[in-house]
Protein backbone atom coordinates (compact mmCIF):
# COMPACT_ATOMS: atom_id res chain seq x y z
CA UNK A 1 0.00 0.00 0.00
CA UNK A 2 2.98 2.29 0.57
CA UNK A 3 3.66 2.10 -3.08
CA UNK A 4 0.35 3.49 -4.85
CA UNK A 5 0.77 6.02 -1.48
CA UNK A 6 3.71 7.06 -3.10
CA UNK A 7 2.57 7.50 -6.53
CA UNK A 8 -0.53 9.37 -5.53
CA UNK A 9 1.91 11.96 -3.79
CA UNK A 10 4.25 12.41 -6.91
CA UNK A 11 1.13 12.87 -9.26
CA UNK A 12 -0.19 15.48 -6.88
CA UNK A 13 3.37 17.41 -6.79
CA UNK A 14 3.45 17.40 -10.36
CA UNK A 15 0.30 18.59 -11.06
CA UNK A 16 0.74 21.45 -8.37
CA UNK A 17 3.65 22.47 -10.07
CA UNK A 18 2.21 22.62 -13.62
CA UNK A 19 -0.76 24.72 -11.55
CA UNK A 20 1.88 27.18 -10.48
CA UNK A 21 3.65 27.05 -13.78
CA UNK A 22 0.98 28.45 -16.00
CA UNK A 23 -0.22 30.72 -12.80
CA UNK A 24 3.58 32.30 -12.81
CA UNK A 25 2.95 32.40 -16.64
CA UNK A 26 -0.39 34.35 -16.46
CA UNK A 27 1.47 36.60 -14.20
CA UNK A 28 4.48 37.05 -16.03
CA UNK A 29 2.29 38.24 -18.69
CA UNK A 30 1.14 41.29 -16.69
CA UNK A 31 2.13 43.19 -19.37
CA UNK A 32 1.33 47.67 -20.04
CA UNK A 33 -2.14 46.38 -21.41
CA UNK A 34 -3.20 44.77 -18.12
CA UNK A 35 -2.60 47.64 -16.24
CA UNK A 36 -4.34 49.69 -18.61
CA UNK A 37 -7.43 47.86 -18.03
CA UNK A 38 -7.17 47.66 -14.62
CA UNK A 39 -6.68 51.87 -14.77
CA UNK A 40 -9.46 52.19 -16.86
CA UNK A 41 -11.21 49.93 -14.78
CA UNK A 42 -10.17 51.68 -12.12
CA UNK A 43 -11.27 55.16 -13.65
CA UNK A 44 -14.88 53.71 -14.72
CA UNK A 45 -15.93 52.78 -10.76
CA UNK A 46 -14.71 55.96 -9.92
CA UNK A 47 -17.52 57.74 -12.54
CA UNK A 48 -19.74 55.61 -12.02
CA UNK A 49 -19.39 56.07 -7.85
CA UNK A 50 -19.51 59.50 -8.73
CA UNK A 51 -22.57 59.19 -11.13
CA UNK A 52 -24.33 57.12 -8.55
CA UNK A 53 -23.25 59.88 -5.69
CA UNK A 54 -25.55 62.42 -7.71
CA UNK A 55 -28.59 61.85 -6.52
CA UNK A 56 -30.63 64.53 -9.05
CA UNK A 57 -32.59 63.47 -11.96
CA UNK A 58 -31.52 64.56 -15.55
CA UNK A 59 -34.08 64.77 -17.86
CA UNK A 60 -32.83 64.69 -21.31
CA UNK A 61 -34.80 65.76 -25.00
CA UNK A 62 -33.70 62.65 -27.23
CA UNK A 63 -32.70 64.37 -30.59
CA UNK A 64 -33.47 61.02 -32.43
CA UNK A 65 -36.92 60.89 -31.00
CA UNK A 66 -37.77 64.50 -31.95
CA UNK A 67 -39.47 65.29 -35.51
CA UNK A 68 -42.13 66.28 -37.89
CA UNK A 69 -44.15 64.09 -39.60
CA UNK A 70 -47.07 65.52 -42.18
CA UNK A 71 -49.36 61.87 -43.66
CA UNK A 72 -46.67 59.82 -41.35
CA UNK A 73 -43.89 60.98 -43.23
CA UNK A 74 -40.47 63.15 -41.87
CA UNK A 75 -40.68 66.72 -43.19
CA UNK A 76 -38.53 69.58 -42.97
CA UNK A 77 -41.10 72.16 -44.29
CA UNK A 78 -44.54 72.93 -45.16
CA UNK A 79 -46.83 76.14 -45.88
CA UNK A 80 -49.78 77.93 -44.78
CA UNK A 81 -52.99 75.70 -43.71
CA UNK A 82 -51.20 72.45 -43.28
CA UNK A 83 -50.99 69.97 -40.84
CA UNK A 84 -47.86 68.62 -38.72
CA UNK A 85 -47.63 65.97 -35.90
CA UNK A 86 -44.64 66.51 -33.58
CA UNK A 87 -43.16 63.98 -31.52
CA UNK A 88 -41.04 64.83 -28.54
CA UNK A 89 -39.30 62.30 -26.55
CA UNK A 90 -37.98 63.12 -23.23
CA UNK A 91 -35.90 60.51 -20.90
CA UNK A 92 -34.86 60.62 -17.48
CA UNK A 93 -31.38 59.59 -17.05
CA UNK A 94 -31.21 60.14 -13.75
CA UNK A 95 -31.06 58.82 -9.98
CA UNK A 96 -34.21 60.07 -9.22
CA UNK A 97 -37.87 60.52 -10.16
CA UNK A 98 -38.00 64.12 -12.36
CA UNK A 99 -41.65 64.74 -10.80
CA UNK A 100 -44.11 67.83 -12.31
CA UNK A 101 -41.83 69.01 -15.20
CA UNK A 102 -42.93 71.02 -17.97
CA UNK A 103 -42.50 69.99 -21.95
CA UNK A 104 -42.50 72.98 -24.25
CA UNK A 105 -42.46 73.17 -28.22
CA UNK A 106 -42.46 76.04 -30.23
CA UNK A 107 -40.84 77.30 -33.45
CA UNK A 108 -38.97 80.86 -33.99
CA UNK A 109 -37.25 82.09 -36.77
CA UNK A 110 -33.90 82.29 -37.05
CA UNK A 111 -33.18 85.46 -36.63
CA UNK A 112 -34.95 85.35 -32.88
CA UNK A 113 -37.15 87.59 -34.24
CA UNK A 114 -40.33 86.17 -33.49
CA UNK A 115 -40.91 82.96 -30.96
CA UNK A 116 -44.22 81.49 -30.10
CA UNK A 117 -45.06 78.41 -28.07
CA UNK A 118 -47.35 75.48 -29.53
CA UNK A 119 -47.67 73.42 -26.85
CA UNK A 120 -46.60 73.06 -23.39
CA UNK A 121 -48.32 70.43 -20.69
CA UNK A 122 -46.60 68.63 -17.30
CA UNK A 123 -45.23 65.36 -16.69
CA UNK A 124 -43.98 62.83 -14.54
CA UNK A 125 -41.17 60.24 -14.51
CA UNK A 126 -41.93 58.24 -11.96
CA UNK A 127 -39.00 55.38 -12.34
CA UNK A 128 -35.56 56.47 -11.62
CA UNK A 129 -33.58 54.94 -15.31
CA UNK A 130 -33.93 55.56 -18.94
CA UNK A 131 -37.92 55.49 -18.29
CA UNK A 132 -39.55 57.97 -21.15
CA UNK A 133 -42.24 60.44 -21.97
CA UNK A 134 -43.54 60.60 -25.51
CA UNK A 135 -45.25 64.13 -26.23
CA UNK A 136 -47.22 64.27 -29.55
CA UNK A 137 -48.40 67.45 -30.86
CA UNK A 138 -50.85 68.11 -33.52
CA UNK A 139 -49.76 71.54 -35.32
CA UNK A 140 -51.49 73.25 -37.83
CA UNK A 141 -49.42 75.96 -39.85
CA UNK A 142 -51.12 79.11 -39.63
CA UNK A 143 -48.41 82.00 -41.21
CA UNK A 144 -47.82 82.96 -44.65
CA UNK A 145 -44.55 84.58 -43.68
CA UNK A 146 -42.15 82.55 -45.47
CA UNK A 147 -38.51 82.00 -44.55
CA UNK A 148 -36.56 79.18 -42.38
CA UNK A 149 -37.29 78.68 -38.78
CA UNK A 150 -36.87 76.04 -36.33
CA UNK A 151 -39.12 73.80 -34.09
CA UNK A 152 -37.68 73.71 -31.08
CA UNK A 153 -38.45 71.45 -27.87
CA UNK A 154 -37.88 72.15 -24.10
CA UNK A 155 -38.03 69.94 -21.03
CA UNK A 156 -38.33 72.06 -17.69
CA UNK A 157 -38.38 75.41 -19.60
CA UNK A 158 -38.69 77.18 -16.11
CA UNK A 159 -35.76 75.11 -14.71
CA UNK A 160 -37.88 74.20 -11.61
CA UNK A 161 -36.20 70.70 -11.49
CA UNK A 162 -32.64 70.52 -10.30
CA UNK A 163 -30.95 68.20 -12.45
CA UNK A 164 -27.60 66.48 -12.41
CA UNK A 165 -27.49 68.13 -16.40
CA UNK A 166 -29.09 71.45 -17.15
CA UNK A 167 -27.55 71.48 -20.31
CA UNK A 168 -29.19 68.84 -22.61
CA UNK A 169 -33.15 69.56 -22.17
CA UNK A 170 -33.21 71.53 -25.63
CA UNK A 171 -33.26 70.23 -29.13
CA UNK A 172 -34.36 72.37 -32.55
CA UNK A 173 -35.22 70.85 -35.89
CA UNK A 174 -34.74 73.72 -39.19
CA UNK A 175 -37.97 73.82 -40.56
CA UNK A 176 -38.97 76.24 -43.54
CA UNK A 177 -42.10 77.95 -44.31
CA UNK A 178 -42.36 78.07 -47.77
CA UNK A 179 -44.70 80.71 -50.02
CA UNK A 180 -48.28 79.56 -50.06
CA UNK A 181 -48.72 78.60 -53.81
CA UNK A 182 -52.53 78.10 -54.65
CA UNK A 183 -54.83 76.95 -57.50
CA UNK A 184 -57.93 78.56 -57.64
CA UNK A 185 -61.30 77.22 -59.81
CA UNK A 186 -64.43 79.41 -59.86
CA UNK A 187 -67.51 78.41 -61.09
CA UNK A 188 -70.47 80.63 -61.47
CA UNK A 189 -73.43 78.41 -62.67
CA UNK A 190 -74.54 81.16 -65.25
CA UNK A 191 -72.38 83.05 -67.08
CA UNK A 192 -74.08 85.50 -68.56
CA UNK A 193 -75.33 88.47 -66.63
CA UNK A 194 -76.95 91.91 -66.73
CA UNK A 195 -76.00 95.17 -64.98
CA UNK A 196 -77.19 95.07 -61.27
CA UNK A 197 -77.46 91.56 -61.47
CA UNK A 198 -75.92 89.85 -58.34
CA UNK A 199 -72.99 86.37 -59.87
CA UNK A 200 -72.82 83.57 -57.01
CA UNK A 201 -69.90 82.48 -56.75
CA UNK A 202 -68.35 78.85 -55.94
CA UNK A 203 -64.80 78.79 -55.42
CA UNK A 204 -61.75 75.79 -54.58
CA UNK A 205 -58.61 76.73 -53.55
CA UNK A 206 -56.15 74.47 -53.54
CA UNK A 207 -52.13 73.63 -53.22
CA UNK A 208 -50.42 74.66 -56.58
CA UNK A 209 -50.53 71.37 -58.83
CA UNK A 210 -52.27 69.37 -56.49
CA UNK A 211 -55.94 68.50 -55.50
CA UNK A 212 -55.68 69.32 -51.72
CA UNK A 213 -57.88 72.21 -50.41
CA UNK A 214 -56.52 74.97 -48.10
CA UNK A 215 -58.64 75.79 -45.37
CA UNK A 216 -58.56 78.59 -43.71
CA UNK A 217 -57.41 80.90 -46.74
CA UNK A 218 -58.43 84.42 -46.76
CA UNK A 219 -59.71 84.85 -50.56
CA UNK A 220 -61.84 88.14 -51.78
CA UNK A 221 -63.37 88.03 -55.58
CA UNK A 222 -63.56 91.21 -58.08
CA UNK A 223 -64.82 91.31 -61.89
CA UNK A 224 -61.70 92.49 -64.51
CA UNK A 225 -62.22 93.49 -68.39
CA UNK A 226 -60.38 92.40 -70.77
CA UNK A 227 -56.76 93.92 -69.83
CA UNK A 228 -57.24 92.56 -66.56
CA UNK A 229 -57.86 96.02 -65.51
CA UNK A 230 -60.26 95.74 -62.02
CA UNK A 231 -63.46 97.25 -62.19
CA UNK A 232 -64.25 100.16 -59.90
CA UNK A 233 -66.23 99.17 -56.69
CA UNK A 234 -66.51 95.39 -57.57
CA UNK A 235 -63.69 93.54 -55.25
CA UNK A 236 -66.12 92.24 -52.44
CA UNK A 237 -64.96 91.65 -48.74
CA UNK A 238 -62.76 88.88 -47.56
CA UNK A 239 -63.88 85.24 -46.56
CA UNK A 240 -62.56 82.19 -45.72
CA UNK A 241 -62.11 78.57 -47.32
CA UNK A 242 -63.75 75.58 -45.16
CA UNK A 243 -61.86 72.71 -44.40
CA UNK A 244 -62.06 71.10 -48.16
CA UNK A 245 -60.79 74.60 -49.48
CA UNK A 246 -64.09 75.78 -50.63
CA UNK A 247 -65.65 79.16 -50.34
CA UNK A 248 -69.46 80.50 -51.70
CA UNK A 249 -69.40 84.35 -52.14
CA UNK A 250 -71.44 86.86 -54.51
CA UNK A 251 -70.49 89.75 -56.41
CA UNK A 252 -72.33 92.76 -57.11
CA UNK A 253 -72.14 93.87 -61.00
CA UNK A 254 -72.55 97.82 -61.20
CA UNK A 255 -75.86 98.67 -63.14
CA UNK A 256 -73.17 101.06 -65.52
CA UNK A 257 -71.21 98.72 -66.48
CA UNK A 258 -70.56 98.56 -69.85
CA UNK A 259 -71.75 95.28 -71.72
CA UNK A 260 -69.19 92.91 -72.75
CA UNK A 261 -66.71 89.83 -71.77
CA UNK A 262 -65.30 90.21 -68.22
CA UNK A 263 -63.61 87.89 -66.02
CA UNK A 264 -63.61 87.34 -62.21
CA UNK A 265 -60.41 87.44 -60.29
CA UNK A 266 -59.89 86.36 -57.04
CA UNK A 267 -57.42 87.56 -54.65
CA UNK A 268 -55.88 84.63 -52.28
CA UNK A 269 -54.35 86.75 -49.11
CA UNK A 270 -52.12 89.44 -51.37
CA UNK A 271 -51.32 87.42 -54.16
CA UNK A 272 -54.28 88.63 -56.92
CA UNK A 273 -55.23 85.74 -59.76
CA UNK A 274 -57.19 87.08 -62.53
CA UNK A 275 -59.24 85.71 -65.53
CA UNK A 276 -60.14 82.61 -63.82
CA UNK A 277 -63.67 82.62 -65.11
CA UNK A 278 -65.16 84.55 -67.70
CA UNK A 279 -68.77 86.19 -67.41
CA UNK A 280 -70.78 87.93 -70.42
CA UNK A 281 -72.58 91.09 -68.79
CA UNK A 282 -75.35 92.34 -71.03
CA UNK A 283 -76.57 96.14 -70.82
CA UNK A 284 -78.63 96.71 -67.60
CA UNK A 285 -82.32 96.56 -68.07
CA UNK A 286 -84.10 98.80 -66.13
CA UNK A 287 -81.15 100.60 -64.40
CA UNK A 288 -79.45 103.96 -66.55
CA UNK A 289 -75.95 103.45 -67.58
CA UNK A 290 -74.56 105.73 -65.03
CA UNK A 291 -71.50 105.91 -62.67
CA UNK A 292 -72.22 105.60 -58.95
CA UNK A 293 -72.42 108.93 -57.35
CA UNK A 294 -68.51 109.25 -55.44
CA UNK A 295 -67.85 111.08 -52.26
CA UNK A 296 -66.66 114.03 -53.77
CA UNK A 297 -69.82 114.45 -54.84
CA UNK A 298 -71.89 113.88 -52.36
CA UNK A 299 -69.54 116.42 -49.88
CA UNK A 300 -70.22 119.01 -52.60
CA UNK A 301 -73.87 118.29 -52.22
CA UNK A 302 -73.69 118.67 -48.82
CA UNK A 303 -72.29 121.97 -49.00
CA UNK A 304 -73.65 123.93 -51.51
CA UNK A 305 -77.24 123.00 -51.44
CA UNK A 306 -77.73 124.39 -48.20
CA UNK A 307 -75.69 127.77 -48.44
CA UNK A 308 -77.94 128.13 -51.62
CA UNK A 309 -81.17 127.78 -49.60
CA UNK A 310 -79.71 129.90 -47.16
CA UNK A 311 -78.84 132.72 -49.78
CA UNK A 312 -82.32 132.15 -51.25
CA UNK A 313 -84.27 132.82 -47.84
CA UNK A 314 -81.97 135.92 -47.45
CA UNK A 315 -82.95 137.35 -51.03
CA UNK A 316 -86.48 136.37 -50.01
CA UNK A 317 -86.46 138.55 -47.09
CA UNK A 318 -84.28 141.58 -48.32
CA UNK A 319 -86.93 141.70 -51.29
CA UNK A 320 -89.73 141.71 -48.50
CA UNK A 321 -87.84 144.77 -46.91
CA UNK A 322 -87.04 146.52 -50.22
CA UNK A 323 -90.98 146.56 -51.05
CA1 LIG B 1 -31.11 67.50 -18.10
CA1 LIG C 1 -33.69 71.65 -14.70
Amino acid sequence: MAIPALKVLVVLSLVSVLVLGMGSACTGRDTGLQREVLASSAETSVMSQSASQDPRPNLWVDPSGFYVLRDDQNVSSGMFGMDFHIHVTVRNLGESSALNFSVFVGARNVNGESNFTIFDNTYNILNTTNDTVHVDVDWRLLTTVEGTCEIWACADLANNLDESNETDNFVTIQFDILRLETDVVVTTGPSAFKGGDTIYITALVTYAGTLEGVEGAQISFFLTDSNAAVVSYTETTIVTTDPSGHVVHIIMIPTWIDTGVYYIGARVFDEGKVGLASVNIAKASSEPLQEPVNIPTLVIVAIVAPAAVILLVYWFRLSKRLR
